[in-house]
């Protein structure tokens, strides 16, 4: 997944279009299209990579997806919603 569909995968993320992905976002347009995914580490993914602790992130934070550790695990996840 390159920055580019990292941001489209923002987009189709962020449903009102605010700029900013809560962890209810992510998890509505992963369970509205059917991809499974763990709750629980995407949980603490969230948390680490919200690092204003704002209890959302921005696209600089939501690019954190793009590093590992979080590549690995979430990058095929989020490669989904482009699907
Ligand atoms: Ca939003
Ligand atoms: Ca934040």
């Amino acid at each position: 997944m390159n920055a580019t569909q990292l941001d489209q995968a923002f987009a189709v993320i962020d449903a009102d279009k605010n700029g900013f992905v809560t962890l209810a976002e992510i998890t509505s347009a992963l369970e509205g299209r059917g991809i499974p995914h763990d709750a629980g580490s995407m949980d603490t993914a969230f948390r680490k990579l919200d690092r204003d602790g704002d209890g959302r992130l921005s696209q600089a934070e939501f690019s954190g997806f793009q590093e590992e550790p979080f590549k690995s695990s979430f990058a095929p996840t989020l490669a989904k919603l482009l699907a």
